[in-house]
């Protein structure tokens, strides 16, 4: 096991200590918790139950940092890849000396943009800032990425629709009388809302879920539709109408507080059920009754997902869901309202960082260059002037999670230097030339906001950092004067090593709010100043018209699509191709993992040793598929080798894989996805996706 480095410990971490800290994970939960520590050791994870929506503790990834932390297979000093793919232990001063004289030649022979600088959702946090710092101000400039993996289409689409991101906070949902899960899988990826979900439940509320699976989250539902991947707008579409044909509108909410209402309902008048089933394939009986509870169960709270907006219509999508909450006039109110992300405790810029989307025409005179997140591989291989010499990765795992693994690999080994800042020896990491060893969550402190709860959160320093592991602040910090810069220069650019600078950082960061220090946020979360318990109760929308814009005309100048929310045919999953690749392949976030993380700790393998493709029996025995046999999942742009079972809890025609494993672990699932972005914000299109699969084998 990892061991202090014999730092001068100036927190009283032999005694046995506990602290309440908050998990950094890309994840809407972002729970408080308690940890124990003694000699610069974790112990122990309990809950901490003043956070109003995680009173019951971490999930099980979160108990898991025990094992996380102190775990032998951590990175804890720099490597250098040797032949063979081997990696050897070097020191910090030959990494540093190695990447700041590749730093050096690249910038003096090609210019700073021949490095890629790519980070992505791997720790969120403010210090994050001080990395873009570095490559702007102390390189002088580099090429960057726009866009995300995630969320960014729905983001824009509630954006342009209600002009904010926000909602009511998550104990609300206890209040309301039907819940609608369009397209979110809570039960894995948000448990903590289960728990509103189920008192609602308890207290008469109905469940409707819509989902191509049967997921954990339908245990109570009263209603499950599952329509084909891609076509919930359709559906939407014709319950707007329906809600409008039965009189279930509400017109006096319509009224104040909604823009382009009149163009909205003579847009969705043709569009009937019948219609809708046919392109869905949910029988427009349900549709019908999922109109009737939409339009007369009030209040309503309909909370959509973020896998239903990876499609390259899903900005559009989310439009249409947010119309039928706008329509029935459930905004505003106790127990109502659209649960997209909830961003209100998103109170410092930065923090929005690696989340937010940055579009590429941003101005920013010294970066000037970024290329597509959503098609990495391709844009890195097309680069030029100067073409792409080189890349640095931290918080992310290219290779593993953006589309397109095998052009995302071809650019990779295309390059000449490699450098990634890693945990563990991800498929990314393994790719690099020098690996240097990344912090953990435990080992500096970063105040983080949450797209889900409603705090300000600070995850503490609790232990000193493992080997020789550095965070990414003081090894910026060292390669600085490795360029060439002075402490005196660099000081008002980044952080120097150090505690002491890291709170004094995040004080400064505190001022604006009174009231808020970092002594207070180490007693627990705080609730965001100016914060709306229920979003929009003030009924300003920060629209152009000031209303809630069905009829948007920003959509058309912003993305070029229908000011009004239509149903558009997703890329690939049109009947085009269905012949070649009849199978839609989706690989949705799972319940014990974050992405790629986690997976390779004994304590999730017990329960997801390996992958496992999941496929409708029907599908299956056409196949002659058996449960356990191995099949070969392919298309046009890879395959992949897995174990297959067979399930109801599969649509017909579509396959699951959760996204995730590492090519080591089994598979790669982007090895078949495309890179596409989608419609709005410059997203990813991973779930427009056919495949074919063939039994292989026992
Ligand atoms: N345990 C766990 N929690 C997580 C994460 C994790 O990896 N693990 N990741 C975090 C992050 S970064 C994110 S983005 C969120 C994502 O969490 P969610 O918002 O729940 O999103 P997904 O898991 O991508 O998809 C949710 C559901 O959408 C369904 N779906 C896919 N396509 C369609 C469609 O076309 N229509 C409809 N109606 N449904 C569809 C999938 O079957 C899936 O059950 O979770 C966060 N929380
Ligand atoms: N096919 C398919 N692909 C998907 C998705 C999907 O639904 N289907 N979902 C997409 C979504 S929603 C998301 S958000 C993305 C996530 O994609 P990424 O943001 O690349 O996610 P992670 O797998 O969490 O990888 C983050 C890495 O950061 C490392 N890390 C953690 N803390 C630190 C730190 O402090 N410093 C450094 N240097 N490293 C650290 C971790 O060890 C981990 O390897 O994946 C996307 N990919
Ligand atoms: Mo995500």
């Amino acid at each position: 096991m990892p061991k202090p480095n014999g730092k001068v410990d100036n927190l009283p971490r032999h005694e046995e200590t506990e602290y309440i800290t908050a998990c950094p994970r890309n994840c809407y939960s972002t729970c408080s918790f308690k940890v124990r520590v003694k000699n610069n050791e974790i112990l122990s994870i309990t809950p901490f139950s003043k956070n109003l929506a995680t009173p019951m503790g971490v999930c099980l990834k979160g108990l898991s940092y025990v094992e996380r932390a102190n775990s032998n297979e951590r990175i804890i000093y720099p490597h250098k890849k040797i032949g063979n793919g081997q990696f050897v232990r070097i020191s910090w001063d030959e990494a540093l000396n190695t990447i700041s004289n590749k730093l050096k030649h690249f910038r003096d022979e090609f210019g700073p943009q021949s490095v890629l600088f790519y980070a992505a959702s791997g720790m969120s946090g403010l210090i994050n800032e001080f990395s873009g710092k570095f490559w702007r101000e102390i390189y002088g400039g580099v090429t960057t990425v726009y866009g995300n993996l995630c969320w960014p289409a729905g983001l824009e689409a509630t954006r342009l629709t209600l002009g904010e991101n926000k909602h009511n906070v998550p104990w609300d949902i206890e209040n309301t009388k039907l819940i609608v899960l369009w397209g979110k899988n809570s039960a894995e990826s948000n448990v903590h809302e289960m728990i509103p979900i189920n008192k609602a439940l308890d207290n008469g509320a109905k469940l409707i879920v819509i989902d191509p699976r049967r997921t954990a989250s339908t245990q109570r539902a009263e209603m499950l539709l599952q329509p084909i991947p891609s076509t919930d707008a359709a559906i939407a579409l014709a319950v707007a109408s329906e809600i409008i044909k039965n009189s279930w509108a509400d017109e006096n909410f319509i009224n104040q507080h909604v823009y382009g209402y009149a163009q909205f309902k003579e847009h969705v008048v043709k569009y009937t059920p019948e219609w809708a089933a046919k392109i869905s394939g949910v029988s427009a009986e349900l549709i019908r009754k999922l109109a009737f509870y939409m339009g007369t169960v009030k209040p309503m709270t309909l909370i959509a997902g973020y896998g239903m907006q990876r499609y390259t219509n899903g900005g559009q999508t989310v439009r249409t869901l947010i119309s039928l909450a706008a329509i029935t006039g459930n905004i505003g109110k106790l127990g109502a309202g659209w649960q997209y992300a909830n961003l209100q405790s998103y109170v410092f810029d930065e923090v929005l960082e690696p989340l937010c989307y940055y579009p590429p025409n941003i101005p920013d005179s010294k970066i000037r260059r970024s290329i597509s997140t959503a098609r990495l591989g391709e844009e890195m291989l097309k680069t030029s002037n100067p073409e792409l010499k080189m890349i640095w990765v931290e918080r992310g795992n290219p290779l593993t999670q953006n589309p397109n693994t095998s052009k995302v690999l071809e650019a990779f080994r295309k390059l000449e230097f490699k450098v990634v800042v890693e945990q563990f020896f991800t498929d990314t990491a393994l790719e690099a030339d020098i690996v240097l060893p990344a912090k953990n969550m435990f080992e500096q402190s970063d105040i983080i906001g949450s797209y889900w709860n409603p705090y300000i959160q600070l995850k503490q320093k609790v232990v000193e950092p493992a080997g020789e592991v550095k965070p990414e602040t003081e090894i910026y910090w060292l390669l600085a004067q490795k360029l060439g810069f002075t402490s005196d220069q660099l000081k008002s650019i980044l952080l120097p090593p150090g505690d002491e600078y890291v709170d004094n950082f995040l004080n400064s960061k505190l001022k604006k709010f009174s009231g808020i220090t970092l002594d207070k946020l180490k007693e627990g979360p705080i609730l965001t100043p100016n914060l709306q318990e229920i979003a929009f109760s003030d009924y300003k929308f920060a629209t152009p018209s000031g209303q809630i814009e069905l009829y948007s005309e920003q959509v058309r100048q912003l993305w070029g699509l229908s000011p009004l929310p239509t149903y558009e045919v997703a890329t690939e999953i049109s009947s085009e191709e269905e012949h070649e690749y009849p199978l839609l392949f989706m690989s949705p976030n799972t319940k014990n993992r974050i992405h790629s993380q986690f997976n390779n700790l004994k304590i999730i393998k017990l329960i997801n040793p390996e992958p496992i493709l999941h496929i409708n029996p029907h599908d299956a025995r056409k196949r002659k598929i058996e449960d356990g046999d191995i099949v070969r999942v392919f298309n046009g742009r890879g395959s992949i080798i897995v174990k297959a079972f067979s399930t109801y809890e599969v649509r017909v025609g579509c396959v699951v894989l959760p996204n995730g494993w590492w090519k080591t672990q089994g598979v790669s699932v982007n090895m078949l996805s495309q890179g596409r972005e989608t419609d709005m914000g410059h997203g990813s299109a991973f779930h427009n996706n056919r495949v074919e699969v063939k039994r292989i084998g026992k």
